[in-house]
């Protein structure tokens, strides 16, 4: 007789063939990168504090934003200790601790990212890395690694090289590979009339900036495409098509350059869900900005949607643990910060937890058989097996707020902590 919910839920699933313990226990293999940016509306700490720039914009003006990295961590410890799970935190170039100095993007070096890799240290969590090709006297023109002026290419080619070595640097002194993502905002408001050029100059930039050989064991690269940015509607010079290719041809030559995809960069009608079984047939590793695009943006913030699910379905039943980084990529300046982080997180983590506990075997052998009816029917059925059960049990397990008891932390910590800031 089941006495708990979560006896209740584990006789359900085993009807389906599904061990609830078991679903439960591979949520380890699942860390997910929260990203700074969420904390500060993409601010980070160079002085200047100018446009953003590069197609992004943050909307709102919610109180409480972290101003400097020690409130930023402080926030960030808040979130995770209302998440279950260990997982990673992923920065910015524009993050890095310089003290008084003003130190260019060029120059940056791992002494900069020291306060942080400590900090990941006293967490036991991985960090992940992103250079900052936006935000800059140098981005102005829209145009970063594809310009066509040699000398700002080499200003951005240089800054890349350096996060690279700074995510190895991050990487070796934690433990465990900091992916490092480049993603450039390059592209045209108008139709361009030479769409070529800025193509064959970012592909001649990354091969310069991914020239130099780093271990494997430290860092791992990963390129993102997009599709449009606010200001640059017309032509958006790393495309899909472009990075895909970029992607594939360095690891047939044997560098391992992961593919990111960003499930806001995309045609409303595509889903990132169908793309991890056809690019993974291509790239050894694939990062995912998990993201929610709503018309012109392509960034807000993360929820339980059925892409989502889709998505950590893919990823379950392609067995893509190792090969699939989680990150999240949203900003919403109009809710509490630390509370868009839970949210997200959280979203992405029933995500996979349901794609855990998907009967997919059964539903499988009936597609094997030619039953489509029986696949149909129980893929329906899943969705209405007692998940919220496991979920709470896991998050009890391990030790965080089951339900929306982490609201109350959220008010009480911002009640407390952030509207004293400003
Ligand atoms: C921009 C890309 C990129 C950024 C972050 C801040 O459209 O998605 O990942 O959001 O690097
Ligand atoms: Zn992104």
């Amino acid at each position: 007789m089941p006495n708990t919910p979560l006896d209740h839920a584990r006789q359900r699933y085993a009807e389906h063939g599904v061990d609830v313990d078991a679903a439960i226990a591979a949520m380890d293999q699942f860390p997910v990168s929260v990203h700074c940016w969420q904390g500060d509306d993409v601010g980070g700490f160079e002085s200047a504090g100018g446009e953003l720039g590069g197609g992004l914009a943050v909307t709102g003006n919610y109180p409480g934003k972290a101003r400097t990295a020690d409130e930023l961590r402080a926030d960030a410890e808040k979130a995770y200790s209302l998440i279950p799970g260990k997982h990673r935190f992923n920065l910015h170039a524009i993050y890095a601790e310089t003290g008084d100095k003003k130190v260019p993007r060029d120059q940056l070096a791992a002494e900069h990212f020291a306060g942080w890799i400590d900090w990941a240290k006293s967490q036991g969590i991985g960090l992940d890395f992103n250079p900052t090709c936006f935000g800059h006297p140098l981005a102005e023109s829209g145009m970063t690694l594809a310009h066509a002026d040699e000398s700002v290419r080499r200003f951005w080619i240089d800054h890349c090289r350096a996060c690279r070595r700074i995510g190895a640097a991050m990487g070796q002194a934690l433990g465990a590979p900091t992916v490092t993502n480049v993603w450039v905002p390059d592209g045209t408001k108008d139709t361009p009339a030479d769409r070529k050029g800025p193509r064959e100059r970012l592909a001649d930039s990354l091969d310069a900036v991914f020239a130099e050989p780093l271990d494997a064991r430290h860092n791992l690269d990963a390129v993102e495409s997009k599709l449009f940015g606010i200001g640059a509607e017309s032509y958006t010079v790393g495309s899909h098509e472009f990075y895909l290719g970029y992607a594939a041809k360095k690891s047939a030559a044997g560098q391992n350059v992961a593919l990111c995809l960003d499930t806001g960069h995309f045609h409303p009608t595509e889903t990132v869900s169908d793309k991890l079984s056809a690019v993974l047939q291509f790239v050894p590793e694939v990062l995912l900005h998990v993201s929610r695009g709503v018309r012109w943006d392509s960034d807000h913030v993360v929820i339980l949607s059925d892409e989502n699910r889709a998505i950590a379905g893919e990823i379950v039943r392609g067995g893509y643990a190792e090969r699939v980084h989680i990150g999240l990529d949203f900003f919403d300046a109009t809710i509490n910060r630390v509370a868009a982080w839970v949210i997200g997180v959280r979203a992405t983590q029933r995500a996979l937890l349901t794609a855990l506990l998907e009967p997919t075997a059964e539903i499988q052998r009936a597609e094997a058989e030619g039953d489509l009816t029986a696949r149909l029917a129980l893929m329906e059925e899943h969705k209405s097996l007692p998940f919220a059960a496991v979920w709470e049990a896991y998050c009890e397990q391990e030790g965080v707020p089951v339900g929306r008891g982490w609201l109350d932390e959220v008010r009480d910590y911002e009640k407390n902590v952030l509207s004293r800031r400003n």
